[in-house]
């Protein structure tokens, strides 16, 4: 018999779905029947929501969209600060949470996972700040809204919830009988206006900048940009919120701009711009090291997926997707003054002595080749790989709006089971690690091969360039890394462990590291306690700031 949960399955897969993560219960078991029966679909048990909730966020980031299945009240809560970060960043992740019967809601039966008050509604309540869309599935509305939440998904790149009754996945359904909707090429008279205006802006400044954000990279629209680009040989830069939205090997990419915290000329260069084009981009905090940058709403004119502003003036919000693919049919003359080119490292000094994070970060810029995916933790490695300069065709993953420590460990293997190809770096420290560590297991049964650099040093360094350099508050338990991957089920097959202190042995373990494409590479990097990258210790002091 063909059900609710098969059309769902049909659907997922219908939009690039091919691994499904999560953690089973039995408001969920029958349906995750449906999925294992599947030669198309594989189930990737996570060790906690939460984790599932990140892995899947990563895995969208890279593939486009992705789902996870969660049970009933205590499963969906623990995914729920993970579900708020694909929403704050505009990653669609679908959830799927298999609920108690029709029956047992409707008689308001105490069960359990429930606050035994016979209220069925509470958790998906919950998740209405957080999500673009809520469909609880019954008999008679199930096909119409899977297809009705699964297309906001797509268009708005924001996660979508669906309560799924245990009973109705069961549910005999017919098979879909057309493809999800697509929305059509022609443009509204409302894009056709904005277009306008941003033609005539653009023909009439002198020296415009372009900065790219992260919806870019949500939307998949790196291509079309490129298009923009070249067309009208702009200047272009990304805010750290949106690194690799453009390719920085492109002599049209003039570095990342992180506010009053860029270096010079980059910095001069976009804060005198006559006009400042905000792609996608979001002007958020930790992105423009607390709202220093030297430009006013007189300069701005920014379209993003939900906000359109000219210098200052809200619009009506457009289809960011199409409006970015249509910028290269405008009419105006290229840009013809020189463009700044991107400072690359040149020096490196190679030594036994101990390695500082200004060495690490520079040694990472020269162990980069295109194609990598690099993933970077909130703590001293985003702040690190701010400054670090890309290569050609790479990915760069972060959350610096949402910064929820531990994300990225989840995330960076949700994206290398995307994207098998690509080799995945992923630089965090001890202490996010600490909070996520248990994927370790999944990564490891899943043989995946990323190259895991575990920043040891001694605890929350960020926080403590913020406030209580020597507070016990920001120490953490010292653990031995090195035995982490066989306590996870790791083997010499699966797994190479290393720990490096000074730049000779961190360059032999990169070259070696480089070439051990068949299993994951976990480097533990031991650093000073005081020591950060310049940018974040700059940014530390704005924060402290802004607290006080
Ligand atoms: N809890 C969550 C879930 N997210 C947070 N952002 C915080 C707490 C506050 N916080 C931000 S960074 C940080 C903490 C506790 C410390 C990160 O330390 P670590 O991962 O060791 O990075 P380091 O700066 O030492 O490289």
């Amino acid at each position: 018999m063909y059900t609710v949960a098969d059309y769902l399955l049909d659907r997922l897969k219908e939009i690039g779905i091919d691994e499904i993560f999560g953690v089973p219960g039995d408001y969920n078991l029958q349906f995750l029947d449906h999925i294992t029966a599947r030669e198309d679909l594989e189930w990737i048990g996570n060790a906690n929501e939460l984790n599932a909730a990140y892995m899947a966020d990563g895995y969208a980031r890279t593939k486009g969209i992705s789902a996870f299945v969660t049970t009933f009240g205590v499963g969906e809560l623990s995914a729920i600060n993970g579900l708020a970060g694909s929403f704050a960043e505009n990653v669609p992740v679908i959830e799927i949470v298999g609920s108690p019967t029709t029956t047992v809601q409707k008689n308001k039966k105490l069960v359990h996972h429930t606050l035994g008050d016979g209220n069925f509604l509470h958790f998906e309540k919950m998740h209405e700040e957080i999500t673009a869309a809520i469909a609880h599935l019954t008999a008679e509305n199930a096909l119409s809204e899977i297809d009705r939440v699964l297309t906001i998904a797509l268009s708005e790149k924001r996660p979508v919830y669906i309560n799924l009754p245990i009973d109705v996945a069961e549910f005999e359904a017919n098979r879909p009988l057309k493809p999800l909707s697509q929305t059509s090429e022609k443009l509204t008279a409302v894009e056709t206006a904005i277009l306008n205006k941003v033609e005539k802006a653009l023909s009439q400044a002198n020296n415009p900048v372009v900065i790219a954000g992260h919806e870019i990279l949500s939307y998949h629209i790196e291509q079309e940009l490129d298009e923009f680009i070249q067309k009208f040989n702009l200047p272009i830069t990304t805010l750290p919120l949106g690194k690799s939205a453009f390719n920085e090997e492109d002599p049209h990419y003039l570095g990342t701009y992180s506010g009053s915290t860029t270096e010079e000329p980059l910095k001069s260069r976009v804060d005198t711009a006559d006009l400042v084009l905000l792609l996608g981009a979001k002007l958020t905090d930790s992105a423009t090291a607390g709202f220093s940058f030297g430009f006013t709403d007189k300069q701005i004119i920014s379209i993003g997926s939900t906000e359109v502003l000219f210098y200052g003036e809200k619009s009506e919000a457009i289809p960011l997707d199409r409006f970015v693919s249509a910028l290269a049919t405008l009419s105006f003359s290229r840009y013809a003054d020189e463009i700044l080119p991107v400072k690359r490292i040149s020096d490196q000094e190679i030594n036994d002595e101990k390695l500082t994070q200004k060495q690490f970060w520079k040694m990472v810029e020269t162990f980069l080749i295109p194609g990598d995916t690099v993933i970077g933790e909130q703590g001293t490695s985003f702040f690190g790989l701010t400054s670090v300069a890309l290569k050609k065709e790479m990915h760069f993953i972060g959350q610096p709006l949402w910064g929820s420590i531990g994300y990225t460990f989840p995330s960076a293997l949700g994206s290398q089971l995307a994207n098998k190809a690509s080799r995945h770096l992923l630089f965090i420290g001890d202490g996010s690690l600490q909070l996520t560590v248990q994927e370790l297991g999944t990564a490891l049964r899943e043989k995946l091969t990323p190259i895991v650099f575990v920043i040891n040093n001694n605890g929350y360094t960020v926080e403590r360039e913020i406030h209580g350099a020597t507070e016990q508050y920001n120490d953490i338990p010292m653990w031995d890394y090195q035995k982490l991957p066989l306590v996870f089920g790791g083997t010499s097959q699966t797994v190479a462990t290393y720990k490096v202190t000074t730049t000779i042995e961190l360059d032999e373990v990169m070259k070696t590291a480089r070439k051990d494409t068949q299993r994951l590479q976990w480097i533990e990097v031991v650093m000073d306690q005081e020591d950060a990258p310049e940018l974040l210790k700059k940014l530390a002091k704005i924060f402290a700031k802004q607290n006080s």
